[in-house]
């Protein structure tokens, strides 16, 4: 009977310690302080790329957007700034533009291929530039037009390393390409790298995906921190059919060009 019980005592620790409890060492946070701190990122940190992200990385998120060490630990000066009084707002990651908020002061924009890839036909080429385009004015008043020759807003072109501006490529990988904000000359206009392998589809580099991109700088956006925009700073590969715009992209571009007419 005796062993019974010990053994019973035993599993009751063993169930303890193996329950995945939080580290509750950490700047001797307390378990209501853990309550707090989980609801405090739940209404605040929404995040929701794939469902719910986990508790450390929208603690990590939380801290990067008050501009705090980022170190994914509940700690004191972390539980401290949750606990200060707020606006019920959640802190949703934003678009952001250049600075002076360039913007094109027409709704009519020209645009030209100086050269082409030799990794794609020259017609997929000019129908992913022209998608890319389309992406835009399908949710502004602007409209794009492809001239041949002369000067045009935003002049488009492949080449490798060293080409003419202060922005050299850098070979496969690293930089894939670069876009100037609205304005004369070289405002607007966008340099793709030859280093990279560009495709229509999802090897290499999607043409269409980086494009679209790049004219969003092209057009006056900086990058943003939602996750789920095309203006976001990394690169990935998503379902080009049917591609939209996050609404983060919609509010950025809108907020310097207005909504299309229906
Ligand atoms: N080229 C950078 C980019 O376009 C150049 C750059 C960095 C930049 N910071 C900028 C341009 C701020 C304007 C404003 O983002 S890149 C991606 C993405 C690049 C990166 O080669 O790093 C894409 C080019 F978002 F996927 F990471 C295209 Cl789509
Ligand atoms: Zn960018």
């Amino acid at each position: 009977m005796l062993q019974v019980h010990c053994l019973v005592l035993l599993s009751l620790c063993y169930g303890a310690l193996a329950m995945p409890r939080p580290q509750n060492d950490d700047d001797g946070m307390s378990p209501d302080d853990w309550e707090f701190a989980k609801e405090y990122l739940n209404k605040f940190y929404p995040m929701t790329n794939k469902g719910r992200s986990a508790f450390t990385e929208r603690l990590e998120a939380m801290q990067k957007f008050f501009r705090m060490k980022v170190t994914g630990k509940l700690d004191k000066g972390t539980m401290d700034m949750m606990k200060s009084p707020r606006c019920g707002m959640p802190d949703v990651a934003e678009f952001t533009t250049f600075n002076g908020r360039p913007r094109w002061q027409k709704t009519s924009i020209t645009y030209r291929m100086l050269n082409y890839t030799p990794d794609l036909p020259a017609p997929v080429v000019d129908d992913a530039i022209r998608r890319a385009l389309n992406v835009w004015s399908q949710v502004t008043p602007l409209s794009f037009t492809k001239v041949n020759s002369g000067d045009a807003d935003i002049l488009i072109q492949f080449s490798a390393q060293s080409h003419g501006d202060q922005n050299p490529f850098d070979g496969p990988s690293g930089v894939l390409a670069h876009a100037y904000a609205p304005g004369p000359r070289i405002g607007g206009d966008a340099h793709f790298d030859e280093g990279e392998r560009w495709t229509n589809n999802q090897a290499g580099f999607n043409l269409f995906l980086v494009a679209a991109h790049e004219f969003g700088h092209s057009l006056g956006l900086g990058h943003s921190d939602d996750r789920r925009a095309l203006m976001f700073p990394t690169y990935q590969f998503v379902n080009t059919n049917n591609f939209r715009l996050s609404q983060d992209d919609v509010n950025g571009i809108q907020s310097l060009y207005g909504r299309r007419r229906q």
